[in-house]
């Protein structure tokens, strides 16, 4: 069989399997496309991508597809193979509402409202859709940007609207904050322009990509942890916090080094290319407490700015307003420590990846997690059990990937091994911490496969 570009057969038949649905809703002769985009797994460069410094993920050969076709309502309709999540249909208008927090379709609405706020001008057709996929949710896989990028590109195809995958990339991240995260673009970037065997060295502002031939006798064990990392309520706030914390970390450090218009502790890498992560916190430490109020007063005081311009600017406005808990203190010092080494640990794990050293990758990866564990605190006991036991099996390196608080691990391992990686995982974590349930699931070998694309599937039949 002749397959598309980028498209594997059981992502085709998923596709002509989600067409027969879509085609009973709309007339004989429309149309229809689909659109696969994949999940990630991050290799290394956790919670930097919103600071602006650079991650090192691969797109998976697990993807979400949307199958679409005009409508002539000016409507998104929407529904899903999985009964879990309930079919919707909205209005295609300037400013789209949000569902309520933690609906699923607000990841559709976030899509659509890119493409409308990227193409102002024009007036945009309805569509409806069907979506089918197998990145697990809640896993710490990108799930959610999956959706988004499939549903964008498909709205895009269906509108004869078309951008590089760089613009797209760049669009599309940012429409996901329609949801309430902050998040920075590393899943949108790599589900776009993710490459087969290949994993991606991503800078941003602009955004740039790199790709590193993953070496031939590397494997990636990835596990989920069966803890859900609900990205809608606790754990979004937590994501949202440490935006916060990260940011204030950036400014005081930008004041202590004059210079001027710091945001992101990426302002201050690229100024000071010279000064190591060593010598940032070092400043840090001498400009600033280690924790800082929540309610920005004391805060405002070391930046020499109004507690209100501070608020404002940190916090944002309606919607996406991020609240804090006032009776946590901010944590300055530990975060920018992680970020700004795991900076370093990016760096370093991309020049060792192409080289093919995997044991030292793997130690990257190990000091990557104890940083996310102890510095981020953003692991948890069952992530760090689940780790210890990837280690155990002979793993080279093991961390939690994405945003942590439940969720995925990765394990780089010598592909011989990945057996009794598998093995040790199954024995040290799933049969202590889910019993009776099967693992396998739950844990797979993943493979660095190819970034988003969209068929017409009239021609592709
Ligand atoms: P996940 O694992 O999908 O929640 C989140 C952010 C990323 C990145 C990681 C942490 C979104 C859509 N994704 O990923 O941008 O910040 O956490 O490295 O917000």
């Amino acid at each position: 069989m002749n397959l598309p570009d980028g498209w594997d057969a059981e992502e085709l038949a998923r596709a002509k399997r989600l067409a027969v649905q879509v085609r009973a809703s709309v007339s004989d002769d429309a149309q229809i496309f689909a659109a696969r985009a994949p999940g990630r797994v991050n290799l290394i460069g956790e919670h930097t991508d919103y600071s602006g410094l650079p991650v090192l993920p691969v797109a998976i050969d697990r993807s979400t597809i949307v199958v679409a076709a005009a409508n002539t309502t000016r409507e998104i309709e929407v529904s899903n193979v999985d009964p879990a999540w309930p079919s919707r249909r909205f209005a295609i208008e300037r400013q789209i509402p949000p569902y309520a927090t933690g609906d699923w379709a607000n990841y559709v609405k976030a899509a659509i409202q890119g493409v409308i706020d990227h193409f102002a001008a024009r007036q945009l057709r309805g569509m409806s859709i069907v979506v089918g996929s197998t990145v697990p949710p809640a896993s710490g896989l990108s799930s959610s940007s999956a959706l988004t990028v499939s549903t964008a590109i498909s709205f895009m195809a269906i509108n004869g609207l078309e951008l590089e995958p760089i613009e797209t990339a760049t669009m599309v991240a940012r429409s996901e904050r329609y949801v309430g995260t902050h998040g920075g673009g590393m899943d949108q970037a790599v589900s776009i322009l993710g490459r087969r065997d290949h994993a991606l060295f991503i800078e941003f502002d602009p955004l740039r990509v790199r790709a590193i031939k993953m070496p031939a006798n590397a494997a990636l064990v990835v596990a989920d942890s069966q803890e859900v990392a609900d990205k809608s309520g606790k754990v979004r706030a937590e994501y949202n916090r440490r935006v916060v914390e990260c940011s204030l970390a950036a400014r005081i450090l930008g004041r202590a080094l004059d210079l001027d218009g710091v945001k992101i502790l990426g302002d201050v890498v690229r100024a000071l290319p010279n000064l190591s992560a060593a010598n940032l916190v070092e400043k840090l430490a001498g400009a600033s407490p280690q924790r800082l109020d929540p309610d920005l007063k004391e805060a405002a005081n070391v930046l020499g700015v109004s507690q209100m311009k501070l608020d404002a600017e940190l916090l944002g406005h309606d919607s996406t307003r991020i609240e804090l808990d006032p009776n946590r203190p901010l944590e300055i010092l530990k975060r920018a420590r992680h970020v700004l080494t795991e900076t370093e640990r990016v760096i370093r794990a991309a020049g060792v990846l192409e080289a093919g050293r995997l044991d030292e990758m793997g130690k990257l990866m190990n000091a990557s997690h104890a940083s996310l564990a102890q510095d981020f605190q953003c692991s948890t006991h069952r992530l760090d059990a689940l780790v210890e036991s990837a280690r155990r099996g002979g793993a080279l390196g093991a961390r939690l990937t994405g945003a942590g608080f439940g969720g995925s691990i990765v394990a780089l391992c010598d592909a011989p091994n990945a057996g009794a990686v598998i093995e040790s995982i199954d024995r040290g974590y799933y049969e202590k911490f889910t019993p009776g349930a099967s693992p396998e699931n739950l844990r797979a070998v993943l493979h660095a496969g190819p970034g988003a694309s969209v068929i017409d599937l009239s021609v592709n039949a």
